[in-house]
């Protein structure tokens, strides 16, 4: 169970139905936990009871076990009352019926969470006792609508249901994390700078690059690949202005050059600056750069020992780069690992690798470890774009670049 995450953030789920359907076994039979209240005497859940669970791959979910929607009596009303605020703001409602099958109660019930637009799903619970029929439906208007049978006593297609929970789930709650598809539209042209230098690996792109070709062919649009030297002839061959460009980060300034202003242009380090860290709090640290004193100690920060070429853009280029933009008389120290150094507190800055085998969680923990410290964090793309004065253009296309002038981040 994770009671961590904040709320907003969680898919929440209402159970509704009758009293003594079987709603609060449900929500155990699904959890796996013996906390939602169950008992023989209707009515016994007052209050909507918030259960929290991870439900992957949707993550963090919260289930609410509500009272009836049949209860009588001034309690009754009160619980009927709350019952609709959760049909409000839920995500997903499961109605389940119970032994007494499909009534004019769960019509009601139907009625509603299709009047509220939630999504939902139609469940025979204690279907141990009596199923519901193979191809049995139920009409509402002009829809026939089907019904999962399910037994929270002797878990019958609970993750069946647990499926069609994900299945009716919000898209958004499904998307992953986009790296460049939410920059760019169907039918868009996409140009993505990659230099063939010393530092490619032979035979094959990284995988930034191949993860980001693959994201502008999913949404439909349309994906060129050049080398640096080739950038102005595809302009020029093109009759159509790409909606982005993308570039490796070691050719920036060049290619920041070829490709004309009004032309949205970013780093492949960027988009992953953003789809695995924070983007803002990056280029904010990137800000400390201009603060640097002689004698400063700077952290090259390498999340793992893959990172080790010629020519080094940790080891050889920033250094070179920075302490040329500087002028300053700089310490920098390599660390590799998935830890800090134990005496982090003496760095000024840290400036991270481009964590490609880091997840986001990993490298946002990483970012944070350097809060706690008071110490200025940034990456390699974002440094490097900061050294070579493009920064404020490859944040354009985010459209960062105010917010975080006015923040000084520049
Ligand atoms: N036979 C059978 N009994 C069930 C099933 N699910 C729940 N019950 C029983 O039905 C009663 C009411 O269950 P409960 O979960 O408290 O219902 P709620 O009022 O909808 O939350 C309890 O006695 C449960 O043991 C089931 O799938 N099969
Ligand atoms: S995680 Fe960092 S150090 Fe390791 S290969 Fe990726 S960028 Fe290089
Ligand atoms: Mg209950």
């Amino acid at each position: 169970m994770s009671g961590k995450a904040p709320r907003g953030i969680r898919l929440v789920i209402a159970l509704a139905g009758r009293r003594n359907a079987g709603k609060s076994s449900l929500i155990n039979a699904i959890t796996g936990q013996e906390t939602a209240i169950v008992s023989d005497t209707p009515g016994t859940t007052t209050d909507p009871v918030a259960k929290h669970y991870e439900l992957l791959p949707l993550g963090p979910v919260t289930f609410y076990d509500t009272a009836g929607l049949d209860d009588e009596g001034e309690l009754g009303e009160l619980r009927v009352k709350a019952t609709r605020k959760i049909l409000y703001r839920c995500d997903v409602a499961v109605i389940v019926l119970g032994e007494e099958g499909f009534t004019d109660h769960e019509r009601g019930l139907l009625e509603t969470v299709r009047e509220l637009k939630v999504p939902y799903i139609l469940v025979w619970n204690k279907s141990d006792l009596r199923p519901c029929g193979r191809n049995e439906t139920f009409q509402i208007g002009n829809e026939t609508i089907s019904c999962l049978n399910v037994s929270a006593q002797n878990g019958t297609n609970v993750n069946e249901l647990k499926q069609s929970i994900i299945n009716s789930a919000p898209p958004e709650y499904r998307q992953e994390r986009l790296i460049v598809g939410d920059l760019i539209n169907e039918g868009d042209f996409v140009v993505c700078v990659v230099p063939i230098d010393l530092a490619a690996p032979k035979g094959r792109l990284i995988l930034p690059q191949v993860q980001v070709l693959r994201e502008i062919l999913d949404c439909d649009a349309v994906g060129i690949t050049v080398k640096e030297r080739e950038i102005q002839a595809v302009l020029e061959g093109f009759n159509r202005k790409p909606a982005l460009v993308v570039t490796d980060s070691q050719v920036v300034m060049s290619v920041a050059g070829d490709v004309p202003d009004e032309i949205p242009l970013t780093t492949f380090s960027t988009l992953f600056a953003r789809y695995k860290g924070d983007l803002p709090r990056l280029v904010r640290g990137a800000a400390a750069i201009d603060e640097l004193q002689d004698g400063d100690n700077v952290l090259i920060g390498e999340a793992c020992s893959h990172h080790n070429v010629a020519d080094d853009i940790g080891r050889v280029k920033i250094p070179r780069w920075m302490s040329r933009y500087t002028g300053r008389d700089l310490n920098f120290e390599v660390y590799s690992g998935h830890d800090f150094p134990e005496d982090m507190e003496r760095f000024n800055l840290v400036v991270h690798c481009g964590a490609c085998m880091l997840n986001r969680t990993e490298m946002l923990r990483r970012i944070a470890e350097c809060g706690r410290r008071d110490i200025p964090v940034t990456n390699y793309g974002i440094a490097i774009s900061k050294l070579q004065g493009v920064l404020p253009r490859v944040l354009r296309p985010f459209g960062l670049e105010q917010s975080l002038a006015i923040h000084g981040a520049f």
